[in-house]
């Protein structure tokens, strides 16, 4: 039989109320053993009861007790809910008597995984919920509400149920060719069917790189060579003095961030060490470092010194960042123009000064402009918005694709039905109807205490 749990789920603290939550099929046998009041196992379920904590003789706290009875619970099995009064040593005394009475402390996110293996939440609505406690901006927080409300399971579901239907006539086709009233599935047939399907599946997958900004934000790595202004321009858009700004060459040794958050989407900026050749060892190490954010950011901000000569440094960073989503930026407008901007092209470069706090505006509409965040908004989309999840979808568009052209190219329709199986199955990997019990663990280990 599985352990009845025990745990706090409110953040501790001094608080008016804490919550301490039990759950299991000796709940209600624990709690009422430290009880005074009702009777908690002749009670109603979903009922709130006025009573004391009790140690022996000895009153511990004044308390409400909500009794749910299995299965309908948030984990499926008897759940307690004890409202305490607040006060790190009240609640914490509680915890001690039930463990003491029997029960075991919940790890985290446990009482969510056996919700999840109860049937009480599939694996994308409990993402979400881990997605809700951890949103930081009101629309990361309305999206992981759909998750956690179930829309984009449903949306799944139905695209496994029309897999199924597929499969079941193609396999009536295979095993009773006799059946008249059985649809004969030819190519043309599928043709339409895998087509929607594909184009469905690349639909969650657009729209789920949208998610994944909504929800942790955009890396902006700001790199050019030393003394451009890249700390000038991390302190002006933060508006603080984040970073040292000096007009020595190799100020910045290490990476310094900040966030700002435009049209309800979080910027993450990082400011780097200027990109040279150096002799100097922690130079260097922050040189690598740049290096690396350029592999990793999703934007690039380059910035170049209009009162400076392209150098050979220059060159080799544009280079560096050909294939990547960049800002150009040629600060120091206000000084008398060196710079030739004939390898830039027009449209693409933005002109600032820092200094005179000219054209940081721009800047910003750019930023917009690249992701479309005038357009991203949280109730038009239902997103799915971890790496997880994406390239779970990522691989069921690509099958999807492979499944089409094979189609078209008239491979047996019983060959392809092989496919059309796997795609289903990784739909349900998706929703957590087929998983592997490691991931299972190490998934809901992620959350928090309590949950
Ligand atoms: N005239 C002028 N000076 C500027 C402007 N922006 C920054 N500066 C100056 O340029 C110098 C270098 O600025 P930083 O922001 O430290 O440059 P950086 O790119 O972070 O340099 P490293 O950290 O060494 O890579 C400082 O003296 C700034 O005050 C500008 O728009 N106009
Ligand atoms: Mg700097």
């Amino acid at each position: 039989m599985e352990d009845t749990i025990a745990a706090i789920a409110t953040s501790v603290g001094v608080s008016a109320i804490n919550i301490i939550k039990v759950s299991g099929s000796k709940a209600i046998e624990i709690t009422n053993s430290i009880f005074k009041g009702k009777d908690l196992s002749k009670v109603n379920p979903f009922t709130i009861n006025y009573g004391f904590i009790m140690e022996n003789e000895e009153k511990i706290d004044e308390v409400l007790v909500s009794v749910f009875k299995a299965p309908k619970s948030y984990t499926g099995e008897d759940v307690i809910e004890i409202n305490t009064h607040g006060g790190i040593a009240c609640t914490n005394k509680i915890l001690e008597l039930l463990l003491t009475h029997g029960c075991r402390l919940a790890q985290p996110g446990e009482f969510l995984k056996r919700a999840f293996l109860n049937g009480k939440r599939d694996l994308l609505e409990a993402e979400s919920i881990s997605d809700l406690i951890e949103a930081k901006t009101s629309k990361a927080r309305k999206m992981a509400m759909q998750g956690a409300t179930g829309e984009l399971s449903k949306m799944i579901k139905e695209l496994r149920e029309k897999l199924v239907t597929i499969i079941s006539n193609i396999e009536v086709n295979i095993d009773y060719p006799e059946y008249d009233d059985a649809i004969v599935y030819t190519n043309e047939l599928l043709d339409k069917n895998i087509l929607e399907i594909k184009e469905s599946l690349s639909k969650i997958l657009e729209e789920s790189e949208k998610g994944k900004i909504i929800k942790d934000g955009i890396n902006v790595g700001i790199v050019g060579k030393p003394n451009v202004g890249k700390s000038s321009l991390l302190n002006r858009l933060l508006n603080e003095e984040k970073a040292i700004v000096t007009d020595i060459e190799g100020t910045t040794r290490d990476i310094v961030e900040g966030k700002i958050v435009i049209n309800g989407i979080t910027l993450n900026l990082i400011d780097t060490a200027g990109i040279r050749e150096t002799d100097n060892l922690v130079e260097q190490i922050g040189v690598n470092k740049s290096k690396e954010i350029i592999e990793k950011a999703d934007l690039i901000v380059a910035m170049f010194d209009s009162s400076r000569k392209l150098s050979e440094e220059d060159k080799e960073i544009i280079e560096s960042i050909k294939d990547k989503k960049t800002i150009t930026l040629i600060n120091k407008t206000d000084l008398k123009q060196e710079i030739d901007l004939s390898m830039f092209k027009k449209e693409d470069i933005i002109e600032i000064s820092i200094k005179n706090d000219e054209g940081i505006n721009k800047l910003l509409d750019k930023i917009k402009e690249k992701f479309n965040l005038n357009e991203i908004d949280t109730s038009d989309y239902t997103y799915l918005s971890n790496s997880r999840q994406i390239s779970i979808v990522k691989n069921c568009v690509s099958l999807s694709e492979e499944i089409y052209e094979a189609n078209k190219n008239k491979v047996e329709v019983d060959l392809i039905q092989i496919d059309i199986q796997r795609l289903w199955e990784m739909l349900g990997e998706l929703i957590g109807i087929t998983y592997k019990e490691e991931f299972i663990d190490e998934m809901f280990k992620r959350f928090c205490l309590g949950k």
